[in-house]
């Protein structure tokens, strides 16, 4: 491996990660995570020996490969590679890096070149839901350059559509998790779901803060961050989730009155650090969590009404530090338990660097 790894930088949505074919990684997952380690530089909170950016949303890894499933093109592997721990985590999905693997698939020649529009099947092994990437490629070439501005990334870029199907109860088996659409957990009132992101939604002023604060100033609150943890830990046993503080899930997200014009507005933690902008399931998570009635969100939220219940997919708008994430989710509350049946949401991703990447030695 002192030789290099074949390897390509990519913004996928709001964050950045290095991606890789999988048969250019270890197969064995223990020697694979302690290789990813060395080549993002972790443990170490500015990653200078790595090419890990030093912020979870800018050290993460996909592992891509034609798929193991004859329903789905290629398979993607998401990995977050803690900062500042020699942690490399696999039990969460990333919707954000999932915007670079459809152009890395054509890129790699893991799909047939595209004559004009690129559409990528992708299984999401981290939890088994499918996503659908669509894309331009003409003449077999990824477009970049576009017109969709992302808030969060500066400028404008050629538009990716994901389509997801099977989110519902990713990690938790559930939309609900816990079965009830509020709970109490470390003495406040909490909404536990899981449309792709398994989430803990609560009222920003029930930890005493606006929730429309920068995310610095909220990651400068050492009492909220106690909070935070504690909420996360005590939601993450009643999910069905390791109460691991090491753990990137359940995210814990605070909820506020749209201030914009949108449904919602949103501070969610990574689960330390607060997010710049929102997760691309993290905002089909919350777009789920808001339309389901009893839930926390539910009444905070300012919901059209065809959006309210039922089964439209009709947008949502859900403002973060950053500006605003649009989404649309599907319902089906017909059944026992509610569920969501379709999410969509548009990303742009870029091709930053091609090449082979070396790893530190120790
Ligand atoms: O929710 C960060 C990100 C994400 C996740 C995180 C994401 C998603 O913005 O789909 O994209 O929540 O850890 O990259």
């Amino acid at each position: 491996m002192t030789d290099g790894i074949r390897c390509m930088l990519m913004r996928g949505g709001t964050s950045k990660g290095a991606y890789f074919l999988a048969d250019d990684l270890p197969a064995d997952s223990a020697e694979r995570d302690a290789l990813l380690l060395r080549i993002m530089g972790s443990p170490d909170p500015a990653q200078i020996d790595g090419i890990g950016g030093g912020h979870p949303l800018t050290s993460k890894v996909a592992v891509v490969a034609p798929s193991a499933d004859r329903s789905t093109d290629v398979d993607y592997l998401f990995l977050q590679v803690a900062v500042d721990e020699a942690v490399v985590s696999d039990r969460q999905n990333c919707g954000n890096l999932l915007a670079g693997v459809g152009p890395f698939a054509v890129e790699r020649e893991l799909v047939p070149p595209p004559a004009d529009m690129a559409s990528v099947r992708i299984r999401m092994v981290n939890t088994g839901s499918v996503a659908v990437a669509d894309f331009g490629a003409p003449g077999g070439r990824v477009e970049y350059a576009g017109d969709l501005a992302m808030n969060g990334v500066p400028g404008t870029a050629a538009p990716i559509t994901l389509t997801f199907e099977g989110t519902a109860g990713s990690s938790t088996g559930a939309l609900l998790p816990t079965g009830n659409p509020q709970d109490e957990v470390a003495g406040v009132t909490v909404t536990c779901v899981d449309n792709g992101m398994p989430s803990v939604l609560l009222r920003a002023a029930d930890l005493g803060v606006a929730g429309t604060e920068d995310p610095a100033e909220l990651e400068a609150k050492p009492d909220l961050a106690e909070r935070v943890l504690e909420i996360r830990l005590a939601a993450a046993e009643l999910m069905g989730l390791p109460a691991d503080p090491s753990a990137t899930v359940p995210k814990v997200v605070l909820l506020s009155p749209a201030r914009d014009g949108g449904a919602i507005s949103t501070r969610s933690f990574l689960p330390v650090r607060c997010h710049r902008a929102i997760g691309v399931l993290g905002a089909a998570t919350v777009g789920a969590g808001i339309r389901l009635p009893g839930t926390i969100g539910h009444d905070l939220a300012a919901l059209p009404s065809a959006n309210a219940s039922g089964e439209d997919a009709g947008t949502l708008r859900i403002e973060h530090p950053s500006g605003f994430f649009d989404v649309s989710v599907a319902l089906d509350l017909t059944g026992r338990s509610p569920t969501a049946t379709a999410s969509a949401a548009m990303r742009t991703a870029r091709k930053l660097f091609d090449g082979t990447v070396f790893p530190r030695s120790y």
